[in-house]
């Protein structure tokens, strides 16, 4: 199977962390596919033109990130992220949706930041800034409640924060989320993590 993906997009590096965490990483070829230049491979298998895209050995076509991680975690043999049927599974995946919540409005906002003066809306910065701001209190209010065990939610807030430190390295989100912090200084020293540090 080969993954689409660049080595900047904290939703491939959540596709990518899975595969470090449920141990596939060797069964994927990878295929740097920049969804923002013309030739970008990643439209030809996925419609919305967008990384990360899963092309299996038969040729489907898997996205977005929550599909793919969940695939991958099917595969995997030797651990699990996506818990059992149960409250703790729709707890992973209430996480998950939180943290790509994160991401959507971080990345919304730095779109529509660069664009050009006459076409861009502060309003709609504004309103990215405000969801942006609200899901890292919700997050902050949770952080006590993660388990020791990884989940794909634990996976879906580290890469939503590691972006943020990316992308807004000005913008400091720790002072007033003290667990939020300490969680996300420990998840940090994965090997998961580590190998997935993004660049441009
Ligand atoms: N919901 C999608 C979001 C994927 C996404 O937004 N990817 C970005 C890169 S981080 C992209 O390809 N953007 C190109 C575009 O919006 O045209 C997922 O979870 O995979």
């Amino acid at each position: 199977m080969r993954l689409h993906y660049t080595t900047n997009s904290p939703f491939a590096r959540k596709v990518l962390m899975t595969a470090h965490e449920v141990g596939v990483n060797d069964l994927i070829e990878r295929t740097v596919s920049n969804p923002w230049n013309e030739e970008n491979q990643a439209a030809a298998v996925n419609p919305a033109g967008k990384v990360p895209a899963l092309v299996l050995d038969d040729g489907l076509a898997l996205y977005d990130s929550p599909v793919i991680c969940e695939y991958l975690d099917n595969l995997g043999q030797a651990s699990s992220i996506f818990p059992a049927a149960g409250i703790e599974r729709w707890r992973a995946l209430q996480r998950q949706a939180l943290g790509d919540a994160l991401l959507d409005a971080m990345i919304a906002r730095r779109l529509e930041s660069r664009r050009p003066d006459n076409e861009r809306s502060e309003g709609w910065i504004a309103r990215q800034v405000l969801s942006v701001n609200r899901c890292l209190d919700a997050m902050e209010a949770d952080a006590s409640e993660l388990s020791e065990q990884p989940t794909i939610g634990h996976i879906a807030y580290f890469c939503a924060l590691a972006h943020l430190d990316f992308r807004f390295a000005d913008e400091n989100w720790r002072p007033g989320r003290p667990k939020l912090e300490a969680w996300f200084a420990t998840f940090e020293s994965r090997p998961s993590a580590q190998s997935t540090i993004p660049h441009d």
